[in-house]
């Protein structure tokens, strides 16, 4: 039985000592004061990962983008897209990286399903190099919110 003490469960891990020796290496990389925060961030990412893998699931995250913006028509591409699905859009970042590229970093809300295929569509353009979009849920956070109150919540 785990037992409860401000308003945290602490459970037991079983784990083979070499996988230990790697994982506090790892955390001292990394810069966390304790175990048990390193694994609180390893559960959250992994439900985070589960939570967008639903293509329903309402989240926000960026799609970052770097092209060369003398390549054709890349930037009138980039632009008409982005305008057609300004409803997912809430900020986008210019950076011109050198005399010929360009790098853009679009912060997106909406469908787990609606991102991934504006970043499919934003990356299919010729010229355009893209990163998978990093999606994270808003939902799985530090601090306890009620669920009801979650759901329909965003900045
Ligand atoms: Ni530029």
């Amino acid at each position: 039985m785990p037992d409860i003490m401000d308003n945290v469960t602490r459970i037991g891990v079983s784990l083979e000592p070499e996988l230990l020796d790697q994982f506090d290496k790892m955390i001292e990389r990394k810069g966390y004061v304790t175990r048990s925060e390193a694994f609180r961030d390893l559960i959250r990412d992994a439900l985070t990962q589960t939570f967008v893998e639903n293509e329903e699931a309402r989240v926000c995250g960026t799609i970052t983008l770097i092209y060369n913006h003398h390549k054709g028509d890349v930037k009138e591409k980039l632009t008409d897209i982005q305008h057609e699905h300004h409803d997912l859009i809430s900020s986008s970042i210019h950076v011109h990286l050198d005399l010929e590229r360009c790098l853009e970093v679009l912060v997106v809300c909406g469908k787990a399903r609606d991102i991934k295929d504006l970043a499919d569509h934003l990356g299919s353009v010729r010229g355009v190099q893209n990163g998978v979009p990093v999606m994270l849920s808003s939902e799985i956070t530090e601090h306890e919110h009620p669920h009801d109150a979650a759901s329909d919540h965003h900045h």
